[in-house]
């Protein structure tokens, strides 16, 4: 047994673990990442494409920006096409110049391994049996790779490592509540090598089901299908989804959609899901470990960037401050962002959606209620504010040491 010794031990290299060990590294605390799967492997798992304007500001603040400068596309509005009809939610004109951009999860997640590879930064891939011991009192991590086993000794454990992992799992049951939603269909996903069929998003609400045309460059395209539960991916040739793609689209779109061989597809399940609370002692778990959302409001890894900024606040105020006060309001300050982010991707997910179980009564007044929002002013400003990101403080590292959490107003 090798004994290894750090500040803060990170459970998962997602985009979560990544971003806080990146911003912890530029205040100088210490840490470990222990990532139970290989680097080739996390470098090419595709999924989120949109980043709200503080997760842009966020990568920035962790010096990781550079390719995402260069190569993200700002988006001003998006589309909705319901009833044949297109609806443009011009996203700046209502929020006041706010953007969101279109830049992949793969290519943030690439570029957080880059700078800490650049910086010779700890992290240990492919790792087994990872345990986390201890957390109210004196935490520790165990674990093996290649055969051999390690014993690492923390003083704060942050649980990244999804909803599948091994962090929340370890709390007893009766210190944690949570909240979950499960939907009958989820999203059928192919990514191509074709250019987009619009400039921008387009979400779309048809009788045959919700479809969602995005991209991530001008010449590679991600488009999503709203299918069963129940289908497998095999049973979708890529003939198949691009017939049913065509058949949810309007006219216009049906005629600008070039198709190509799909590079990747997969079936996504759509679920809602929340965490209390966030943290157990010395335990956090951040990003989706804590909850989950339905990708239809483009949430899930803006919220897991805004639990880290919370989270490296407090580590940063605890170390260089010596306040605890951060840790203590880390769960409350997330979770309140948190439900609001789960509230919207709901929404949306029931106003775009086709449910099998709902009545004829029910999906009158879905339509009536989408018309709404979409022809008054007011309605499309809630849409808007939300799907750029309600908004959050983000700190520097001087701020953070010039003034202690406490005397910030979050
Ligand atoms: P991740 O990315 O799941 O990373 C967790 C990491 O932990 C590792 N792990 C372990 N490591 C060690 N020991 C264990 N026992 C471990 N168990 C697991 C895993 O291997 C992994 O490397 O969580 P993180 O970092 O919290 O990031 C969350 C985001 O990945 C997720 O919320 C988004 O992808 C959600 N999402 C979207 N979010 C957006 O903000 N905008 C979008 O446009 C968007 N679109 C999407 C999405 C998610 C989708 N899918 C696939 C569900 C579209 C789709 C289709
Ligand atoms: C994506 O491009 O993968 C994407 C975009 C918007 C969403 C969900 C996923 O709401």
């Amino acid at each position: 047994m090798e004994n290894l010794t750090t500040q803060v031990a990170i459970i998962g290299s997602g985009p979560a673990g990544l971003l806080l060990g990146q911003l912890l590294f530029k205040a100088g605390i210490s840490h470990v990442v222990i990532e139970q799967r290989s680097a080739e492997y996390v470098a090419a798992r595709i999924r989120a494409g949109i980043l709200e304007q503080v997760s842009v500001d966020l990568l920035a603040q962790a010096g990781v920006d550079e390719n995402l400068k260069k190569f993200g596309l700002p988006h001003d509005g998006i589309e909705i096409l319901t009833n044949g009809l297109k609806y443009r939610v011009n996203l700046a004109e209502l929020t006041q110049g706010k953007q969101v951009t279109v830049y992949g999860q793969t290519e943030v997640t690439k570029d957080l391994m880059h700078a800490r590879e650049a910086a010779g930064l700890c992290t240990y891939y492919e790792a087994e049996h990872v345990q986390i011991h201890d957390f109210e009192e004196s935490p520790t991590v165990t674990f093996q790779q290649n055969g051999q086993s390690y014993r690492l000794q923390c003083d704060f454990i942050a649980g990244c490592d999804g909803y599948h992992g091994v962090c929340r799992a370890s709390v007893p049951q009766d210190k944690i509540k949570t909240f979950e939603k499960l939907y009958p269909f989820g999203w059928l996903g192919v990514l191509a090598d074709v250019p987009p069929v619009s400039n921008e998003l387009i979400y779309v609400q048809s009788e045959r089901g919700f479809a969602l045309c995005s991209m991530r460059s001008q010449t590679r395209s991600r488009y999503y299908l709203q299918v069963p539960s129940s289908d497998r991916v095999d049973e979708w040739t890529d003939e198949r989804f691009w017939n049913e793609l065509k058949n949810r689209l309007d006219d216009e779109s049906r005629e600008n959609l070039v198709t190509g061989v799909s590079l990747e597809k997969s079936i996504a399940p759509l679920r809602s899901f929340v965490t209390e609370p966030m943290r157990f002692g010395k335990l956090f778990l951040a990003g989706d470990a804590a909850h989950i959302v339905p990708p239809t409001g483009a949430k899930g890894l803006n919220l897991a960037a805004s639990d880290i900024a919370y989270l490296s606040h407090a580590l940063i105020d605890f170390y260089l401050n010596d306040s605890e006060k951060g840790i203590q309001e880390y769960s409350e300050k997330c979770l309140k962002r948190v439900w609001k982010a789960e509230r919207f991707s709901w929404w949306m997910t029931h106003l775009l959606h086709r449910f099998e179980t709902e009545s004829e009564f029910d999906h009158k007044i879905k339509q009536a209620e989408l018309s709404y929002i979409l022809e008054s002013n007011a309605g499309l400003t809630t849409l808007a504010e939300n799907y750029v990101g309600l908004p959050y403080e983000i700190k520097t590292l001087n701020e953070i040491q010039g003034s202690r959490l406490d005397m910030i107003e979050y």
